[in-house]
């Protein structure tokens, strides 16, 4: 098929699932075509069947916000056109379906473009449910040919916020090649040079993301078992949790490592997770530490609990309570033996549950179904 895909290209987990789906599809003989106003971070190539078309954003004096939702539909219509686009599947609602209903209004007279909205979290719990937004969410959402979420919680919020049913849950999913423990002894030895355990937070570090959370819990390990906290990624919250770090006298042992581009190859090195977020609607970086034999301490919040389990891949607690993370961290950290059957079990789990020849597919059938009745 010939798949159009927009999503948020540089920022946020909706821009990786969407890249990493179109990667997925494009192995698998589609042809993808990225719509967006820069090439998604996650996509390192280019190629036949993974095509990129960018969004002209036109700087015009009288513009002081450019109106970047209406360049994206009049490219989504130019590509659906030059490239008979058989679907079109939106990531994260706003402005990215509104967009795709107008595409598919200006190009009805031709042909009908049926979309995919698929909800990430934040369009619907903190965006989308803002007052200046919700009605046009609402109505996008509403317009969409098929609406995907990719945990049973946001489905639900969806209808709690929206009064919208029939969102069909779609998992976000893990190619288990890609994420496997595979230890890298030179950054193992680089990060923990005494053999210290390492505890690991991969985020965006916005306020949602409670990072301070970590280092208030590694503060409270101190002295029980030697360990290093590595902070991966960036965003609004560092500044603070690096003066937090160095308030605790702990800037030696909390390392900010910033954007790290195999994560993978981090989480291979970890002994745990650790996940403190207000909200999440389903937690990737929890599932791609668990692919790769780390065990997950994440507040049972929104979708995580979807994604771990608990007492069986790693621990759930109540948000903000530190002093449980600290002491699910500690027993973790100093029984090597439970931290290797979590792992092992959180393996099995993220590779049964959400591995790509699962998920993978249902996307796929979803499209069939879509085109098959737009032709219709
Ligand atoms: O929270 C982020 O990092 C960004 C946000 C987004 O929409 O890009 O992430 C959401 O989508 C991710 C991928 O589906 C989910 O794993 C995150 O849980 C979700 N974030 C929130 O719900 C806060």
């Amino acid at each position: 098929m010939n798949i159009g895909i927009t999503v948020f290209p540089t920022y946020g987990g909706s821009g990786i699932v969407g890249s990493e789906l179109g990667r997925e599809l494009a192995t698998r003989g589609h042809k993808v075509h990225f719509i967006s106003y820069a090439l998604p971070t996650r996509l390192c190539k280019l190629d036949e069947r993974t095509q990129f078309h960018q969004v002209d954003l036109f700087d015009y004096p009288l513009f002081e916000f450019p109106p970047y939702d209406l360049a994206l539909a009049s490219k989504i219509f130019e590509v659906a056109e030059a490239q008979k686009l058989d679907v079109l599947h939106m990531h994260y609602a706003i402005p990215h379906a509104t967009a795709a209903y107008l595409a598919r209004e200006m190009y009805k007279p031709t042909r009908y473009l049926p979309f995919v909205t698929t909800l990430h979290g934040t369009d619907i719990t903190l965006v989308g449910s803002r007052k200046s937004f919700l009605p046009i969410t609402k109505f996008s959402i509403a317009q969409s040919d098929a609406v995907t979420s990719i945990s049973q919680y946001l489905a639900q919020e969806t209808c709690r916020t929206f009064g919208l049913g029939g969102v069909e849950v779609i998992p976000n999913f893990i190619n288990a090649q890609d994420y496997q423990r595979r230890p890298n002894e030179s950054l193992r030895a680089s990060l923990a040079p005494r053999g210290e355990k390492l505890l690991m937070h991969v985020s965006n570090f916005r306020p949602v993301k409670r990072i301070n959370d970590c280092i208030h819990t590694f503060a409270r390990l101190r002295g029980a078992v030697p360990a290093r906290l590595v902070l991966c990624g960036d965003g609004p919250e560092r500044a603070g949790a690096e003066q937090l770090a160095q308030d605790y006298g702990l800037a030696d042992d909390v390392i900010f490592a910033g954007q790290v581009p195999n994560i993978a190859e981090y989480l291979s090195v970890a002994n745990l997770l650790l996940v403190p977020s207000e909200t999440e609607s389903f937690g990737l970086a929890a599932l791609e530490a668990l692919a790769c034999e780390v065990p997950v301490i994440a507040t049972a919040v929104g979708g995580l609990p979807e994604v771990v389990r608990e007492g069986e891949t790693g621990y759930l607690v109540p948000l903000g309570d530190i002093e449980a993370m600290a002491k699910r961290a500690r027993e973790i950290l100093t029984d090597e033996r439970k931290q290797r059957t979590l792992g092992a079990q959180g393996r099995l789990w993220a590779v049964e549950q959400f591995n790509t020849e699962r998920v993978i597919p249902q996307y796929e059938a979803l499209y069939e179904r879509l085109a098959a009745s737009a032709r219709r």
